[in-house]
């Protein structure tokens, strides 16, 4: 049996900057194949840091032969290049079993099988369990029925079968498989923030989170709850990347941190384990916990970490409400100064575009962020993911006036609001940028700034012109 997953040539999000990310989903699924299945042949093949078109991925796919062909959406956006990647496998051989998976076609695995032949089943929800199934099962297609998590065509008709439970201990899950990918890891980086010296991994500490965004379609995936590894064992994983691969930037990929105990002990094993030196890394955090747990953040600071995206999303009552985030704009206050208090970069996310919002609330949005001055920020356009409240609402509504996925990168306006356009959202989102980034004492400062992290992104700012490419959005 050979198994080839495939991370398909896809477009950078340019808001972040240059980066190279390892194609954590997909290595992580790899590993969990790799052992529980003995006499399986597995390849992972990432188009991106292979620097791989269309073309060669067709050839690569026809060299390796495989009985499986598995892709990875990460986000909606990358839809329409996951088809792609299964209807080439089909070309190259129809026999090949295309899979896909991740938060999108879980959502959309009804209309996902409608609009794409090419996809033969789609893994809904948790991925290692599901998919080790099928591996063993490919060759009897009768007993695809009774695989919990898929959804997928039997004589014309999609069938979904029940779902399936999550994996109770994430520690028994195995290390992310970087051996898959051993001969390029060295080309992920993250450079816009952490240089092109810093060799970059992704880790996961959680999964799931346990509030409940109406925006948000990561507690959906995992059915609202939130699943922990031990602080231990998130310490061994980075110790194995820096050791194993010389990862010297880590992304925990929770989207919600927590901080608290589990961020003390997690500074411990770092340090205990003698790598902080070298060594940074970066999460997302609620602006209520790192409030809460501010005492932990100078052995965070010590440990390694050195960025951190906090969720402010707004500054207004009624949208936090609305978005049912539970945070106010004190806590964000707060929160990006003991940041900085701490030397760690404060990276703020806002989001533009609900429903209520006007030209007076977006100009007072971006008061509130320049008077947050927080280190970097990110303005997105509040963006329906399937699977979300917000989706589902909008639906119902029709708010909706662009389907097509590729769109879905919260940068494009997707929805009016009340009293905006849907142009007009867009246009708003330029002027947040163009009103945080250009001030110019602002960019004076970021460019000789105390925190090396910020000197960085605002010299890659200042030669690569993002406020120009979202101009040209327009
Ligand atoms: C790291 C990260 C990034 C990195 C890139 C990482 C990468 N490898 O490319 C960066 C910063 C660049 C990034 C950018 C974006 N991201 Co992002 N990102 C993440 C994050 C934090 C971690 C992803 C991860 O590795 N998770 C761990 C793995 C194991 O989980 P997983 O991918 O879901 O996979 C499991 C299952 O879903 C399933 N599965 C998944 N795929 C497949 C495929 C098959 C075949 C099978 C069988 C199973 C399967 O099995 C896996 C194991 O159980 C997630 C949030 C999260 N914690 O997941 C957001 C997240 C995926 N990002 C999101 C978004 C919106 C984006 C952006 C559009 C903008 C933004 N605001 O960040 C851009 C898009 C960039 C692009 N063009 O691809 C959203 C996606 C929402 C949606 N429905 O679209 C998420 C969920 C965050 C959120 N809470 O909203 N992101
Ligand atoms: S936005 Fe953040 S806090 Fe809200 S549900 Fe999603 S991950 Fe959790």
């Amino acid at each position: 049996m050979k198994v080839l997953f495939i991370e398909p040539p896809k477009d950078i999000w340019f808001v972040m900057g240059e980066y190279l990310p390892p194609p954590f989903g997909i290595i992580q699924l790899a590993a969990y194949l790799e052992r529980e299945v003995k006499d399986v042949d597995i390849e992972v093949l990432d188009c991106n840091a292979q620097q791989i078109d269309w073309k060669g991925m067709e050839k690569r796919i026809e060299s390796f032969n495989p009985d499986i062909v598995a892709s990875s959406a990460l986000a909606t956006c990358n839809t329409y290049v996951v088809a792609r990647t299964l209807e080439t496998a089909k070309r190259v051989n129809p026999n090949i079993l295309t899979v896909a998976g991740g938060q999108h076609f879980t959502a959309t695995a009804q209309e996902s099988l409608e609009t794409y032949p090419e996809i033969d089943v789609i893994v809904r929800g948790e991925g290692e369990q599901t998919f080790t199934e099928l591996v063993k099962k490919t060759n009897k297609k009768s007993s695809f029925p009774q695989i919990k998590g898929i959804s997928f065509r039997q004589n014309e008709k999609i069938l979904h079968t029940p779902s399936r439970h999550l994996i109770e201990n994430l520690d028994e899950l195995p290390y992310p498989g970087y051996h898959f990918v051993k001969d390029i890891v060295h080309k992920y980086h993250f450079a816009a923030m952490t240089g092109h010296n810093a060799p970059y991994a992704l880790i996961e500490g959680s999964r799931g989170c346990p509030h409940n965004c109406t925006f948000c379609s990561q507690w959906i995936h995992w059915q609202g709850i939130w699943r922990i590894k031990t602080s231990q064992r998130i310490a061994d994983e980075f110790e194995f990347c820096y050791q194993n691969y010389g990862s010297r930037f880590i992304w925990l990929t929770d989207d919600n941190f927590g901080f608290g105990k589990r961020a003390d002990e997690l500074a411990d094993g770092i340090i205990q384990r003698g790598i902080e030196e070298d060594l940074m890394w970066f999460t997302q955090a609620r602006c209520d916990d790192v409030v809460r747990n501010s005492d932990v953040l100078p052995k965070l600071r010590k440990s390694g970490l050195r960025w951190v995206l906090l969720g402010v999303e707004n500054s207004k009552e009624s949208t936090l409400e609305t978005f049912r985030k539970n945070i106010t704009a004190k806590d964000a206050k707060e929160a990006v100064k003991l940041l900085k208090e701490n030397d760690i970069f404060a990276h703020a996310m806002f989001i533009i575009g609900e429903r209520k919002d006007t030209a007076k609330s977006i100009a007072d949005l971006r008061e509130f962020a320049n008077e947050l001055d927080p280190d970097f920020v990110i303005f997105a356009i509040l963006t329906p993911f399937p699977g979300t409240e917000l989706y589902d609402e909008a639906r119902k509504n029709g708010w909706i006036e662009d389907f097509n996925w590729s769109h879905y990168d919260m940068v494009h306006a997707i929805m009016p609001t009340e009293t905006l356009s849907t142009k007009e959202v867009q246009e708003e989102l330029y002027n947040c940028y163009r009103s945080f980034y250009g001030s110019f004492e602002r960019r004076i400062s970021g460019l000789f700034s105390g925190n090396k992290m910020k000197r960085r992104i605002y010299r890659y700012m200042a030669f690569r012109g993002i406020l120009k490419q979202f101009k040209e959005l327009f």
